[in-house]
């Protein structure tokens, strides 16, 4: 069992009804420099962690981006691996991600083993999430990537029984992802089925964009949303620090 204390700090933010928002940094979207920059105004504006991954990731400078971000910010740095060489020493923790919606058995189980003697080498903080691909409208590099087809969003039972799944599994959270870029989020009515089966904390993020959206993915139950693709967009920015805003003052 994980008591590592960067899920601890998880749990008790659940317990507490705080809720969070993640910010995902690409190390193929920005150069270090600007992902340290980015990461700065993140903390300031209450962003509770950052992610670092992708899916197909085409330098290979995860390390130093890494070690950077550290460097520049208190919050932690999570790995948000694609594949088993996404890994860094200087991660504050590592999302040990086995994408249960599909059935490849690459990622459902290959990639952990590879990484797995990494992540003890390194002393990373493993946090086991079972993650599931959501249908969102036109096929995403995670989809095409894994070779998996995605959830159907009309189905929200489908989904929930795949989080019981997972929690009985002994994973400690759900990462329910409409794919980085998404045209359609996540649906409430599937988070919702989600939070009504699982007491494990539950993540929502793909094509989140504006401060409604977000808001809709909170009151539906989920615990932390991840916004990245923002960034990229005109005023990225200042409308990923609404979100923030209006994620840190939300109350259930
Ligand atoms: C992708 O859930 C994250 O893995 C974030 O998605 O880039 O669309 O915000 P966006």
């Amino acid at each position: 069992m994980n008591n590592g204390p960067i899920l601890s700090s998880i749990r008790k933010a659940k317990a507490e009804n705080r809720r969070a928002h993640w910010v995902l940094l690409d190390p193929d979207d920005f150069t270090t420099e600007r992902a340290v920059e980015v990461a700065r105004v993140s903390q300031e504006s209450g962003v509770g962690a950052l992610l670092v991954g992708g899916s197909l990731m085409q330098t290979n400078r995860i390390d130093t981006f890494v070690k950077s971000l550290r460097e520049a910010v208190s919050i932690p740095v999570i790995l948000f691996p694609g594949d088993a060489t996404q890994l860094s020493k200087h991660a504050s923790a590592l999302l040990y991600l086995s994408l249960i919606s599909g059935r490849n058995p690459v990622n459902l189980i290959g990639e952990q083993v590879k990484a797995a003697p990494i992540i003890r080498q390194y002393g990373l903080e493993p946090i086991s999430t079972g993650y599931m691909l959501v249908e969102s409208g036109a096929v995403t590099s995670v989809e095409f990537m894994s070779g998996t087809r995605p959830l159907p969003r009309a189905k929200p039972d489908i989904a929930a029984a795949h989080a019981l799944a997972a929690m009985y599994l002994g994973m400690d959270m759900i990462y329910l992802e409409a794919g980085s870029g998404a045209a359609l989020t996540v649906p409430a009515e599937m988070i919702s089925a989600v939070r009504g089966c699982v007491d494990i904390p539950v993540i929502v993020g793909g094509g989140i964009r504006d401060e409604e959206t977000a808001l809709e993915k909170l009151r539906a139950g989920a615990d932390i949303i991840v916004t990245g693709n923002l960034l990229q967009k005109e005023n990225g920015l200042e409308r990923m620090r609404g979100i923030a805003g209006c994620v840190r003052d939300f109350r259930s």
